[in-house]
């Protein structure tokens, strides 16, 4: 059993074993294993095996089941210095004036989080995230920053991979200590889709900070400067860089555009820099900013405030590369982009192609071909996991200045037509979803105001209604709840308000608010809740545990019967977790540093005359059942 175990070990199965490691693997010749947790993952097994795994359920089938390969690295080699060393080093007021200073365009990998909200509905995994991570470390430590966090990832990482956002922060800030991580925080709305009280906010950022974020992308979804001061003041008391961004719509290049005119955004930075914004993003999160808009807007923003300037945008109408580059001409500091296999499209730009369109010119990146190019074979590999998520190819047409989608949004609402039976009618969606953008006035679209615009759309389209007909005070309407709470003023105020002939029809005799939503609110009662996360989890939360279930009550306490239920199933390789391993397939899995379970599932009985299965398995070398009820 020594030779076998040994011969499993996946230390020994990647080929990195030394005559060292079984000196310094002392599992090998104690196997202790704690039986609570591996009776809870022989439980996850058993369920997999029996019910299956209602998150790809009725979903094409993945391409790979073997593990992803990854480039080799040298763990042992020391680290090179990296962003977050130099950050570190010099403090944030030195460290912006070093990378505005610098010539190099810098470039922040958005793989890790906005690539795979925006391509494969968020659903990479921590295990295939922290995989990769060495190869980061070591061999790409010239890359600006790693989005890897916020967004829509601390929502799904609960409801749909019952795995803890707090966990992955931390697992991959071990693993990629010398890179700055970068996320992105819906400023009051946190990671969430509505407003919340001020003290979730900052203890929010407080925790995010402690657990080793460095970069906080604030942005308000109407890009209302008031309603982004609690969370850029949180970040700047934290002691991360507080990046704050004004959200791109319209088109500055267009004069019969003029309510989003190049002023607008000028006026905006500079607010941002009064209120003490360390770095100034660009977030285009449509991709509606085109080349020379992008050159004239970077261009101007340098002359006119003194923070470097970081450039976010997707890829949908496919010539965004081309902003990136006349960014890159007139001083553009950052730019964010994705590797090549989960790029382009509705995500961001190729890295890989980008950093080499610039190779020869004076912004040329310092990061190696060879070295992100190994990196992004790792990710071609990862995207076939997630086969049950890719949604379908939608070319972008031009009408995409039209609409003004949100990347994230695009494929999204596209899934939400074709569940409502409306696929066929989608270039009408996309149109209608402009006209509600014009009955409102024209705002920014982007989480959550722009889900409010395609509830908005969606539901005209299904009850057949027009813009005339949603104004007509005689028909009943029950319109969406997101509708409501962007017309009552509980996501903020738009440049020049809301109509008031729309925001009286949709809110009748409700309160409208029109002051900040958080100076309205209630301050949440932590002790409450943390009673109350404690009784679901059975012991004293950590603080963040308590944050998750302020910020999301209910898929919290659902992602916390889970972890009681099955333990932490984060590091399950990717294909075990989806399918459940195949009949005589074996698994070694370590619950904690240096403890390894060897799993073998062998075979599952009838049905018992109580609904049960009994599902046998091997668990390092002795013979395990688990009952389960067959929900099928
Ligand atoms: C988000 O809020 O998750 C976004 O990516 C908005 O662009
Ligand atoms: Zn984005």
């Amino acid at each position: 059993p020594f030779l076998i175990r040994l011969m499993k070990h996946p230390t020994f199965v990647e080929g990195k074993c030394t005559t060292r490691f079984i000196d310094e693997t002392p599992d090998l010749m104690q196997f202790i294993p704690r039986k609570d947790r591996a009776t809870k993952l022989l439980k996850y097994l058993g369920e997999i095996a029996v019910n299956g795994n209602s998150l790809v359920k009725d979903r094409a089938v993945s391409k790979r089941r073997d593990p992803a390969p990854t480039p080799h690295v040298d763990e042992d080699a020391k680290l090179p210095q990296g962003s977050r060393d130099r950050f570190k080093e010099l403090g944030v007021t030195k460290f912006a004036e070093w990378v505005r200073d610098q010539k190099e365009l810098l470039f922040t990998d958005t793989t890790f989080r906005d690539a795979h909200q925006s391509l494969l509905a968020t659903r990479v995994r921590t295990s295939d995230l922290l995989n990769i991570c060495p190869a980061y470390a070591h061999n790409c430590a010239n890359m600006f920053s790693l989005e890897m966090w916020g967004g829509a990832t601390f929502d799904t990482t609960m409801r749909f991979l019952k795995e803890s956002p707090w966990q992955r922060l931390a697992d991959m800030r071990e693993a990629v200590p010398n890179i700055l991580f970068q996320m992105l925080l819906r400023a009051s709305n946190a990671v969430g889709y509505t407003n919340y009280p001020d003290n979730v906010v900052k203890a929010f950022v407080e925790e995010a900070s402690q657990a080793g974020m460095d970069i906080f992308r604030v942005f308000d979804a109407l890009n209302w400067v008031p309603n982004m001061k609690v969370a850029m003041d949180a970040v700047i008391e934290s002691g991360g860089i507080c990046e704050a961004s004004i959200c791109y719509t319209g088109d500055i290049s267009n004069p019969k555009r003029d309510k989003y005119n190049l002023k607008y955004y000028v006026d905006l930075a500079k607010q941002l820099e009064s209120m003490g914004a360390h770095f100034l993003a660009i977030k285009d999160m449509a991709g509606l900013c085109k080349p020379k808009a992008a050159r004239k807007l970077i261009e101007t923003l340098r002359q006119e405030i003194g923070l470097p300037i970081h450039f976010h945008t997707h890829d949908t109408a496919g010539i965004q590369a081309a902003s990136i580059l006349e960014g890159s001409e007139v001083g553009l500091d950052i730019a964010d982009a994705a590797m090549a296999p989960l790029s382009g499209g509705t995500s961001q730009p190729n890295l890989n192609t980008v950093v080499e369109m610039l190779r020869g010119t004076p912004q040329e990146s310092s990061l190696g071909t060879k070295q992100i190019d190994e990196v992004a074979e790792y990710w071609r590999s990862v995207r076939e996991f997630y086969t049950p998520f890719e949604s379908t190819v939608l070319p972008a047409t031009a009408d995409l200045y039209r609409h003004e989608m949100p990347g994230g949004q695009y494929t999204n609402l596209f899934q939400q037509a074709h569940a409502l039976g409306l696929s066929d009618q989608w270039s009408e969606i996309c149109e209608i979803y402009a006209q509600v953008n014009e009955m409102l006035g024209d705002i920014v679209k982007v989480t959550p105001t722009s889900k409010a615009v395609g509830d908005m759309a969606l539901f005209m389209v299904a009850n057949e209604l027009t813009p005339a007909d949603v104004l007509n005070p005689e028909r009943e309407l029950a319109f969406p709840a997101s509708v409501k709470d962007l017309l009552g003023g509980r996501m903020g105020q738009p440049p020049g308000g809301f109509p008031e002939a729309l925001q009286k029809r949709v809110m009748r005799d409700e309160t409208i608010l029109t002051s900040r939503p958080g100076e309205s609110f209630a301050p949440a009662d932590f002790e409450d809740a943390t009673a109350k996360v404690e009784k679901m989890l059975g012991r004293a939360p950590k603080r963040n545990e308590v944050v998750s279930y302020l910020l999301y009550p209910k898929v919290y306490e659902d992602f916390a019967k889970h972890q009681v239920a099955f333990g932490d199933t984060s590091r399950l390789p990717t294909p075990v977790f989806f399918y459940g391993q195949e009949p005589g397939e074996e698994l070694a899995f370590d619950i904690e540093k240096g403890k390894t379970l060897i799993v073998k599932f062998l075979t599952i009985s009838d049905p018992h005359p109580d609904g049960s299965r009994v599902v046998f398995f091997e668990l390092n070398g002795q013979p395990r059942e688990i009952s389960i009820i067959d929900q099928n």
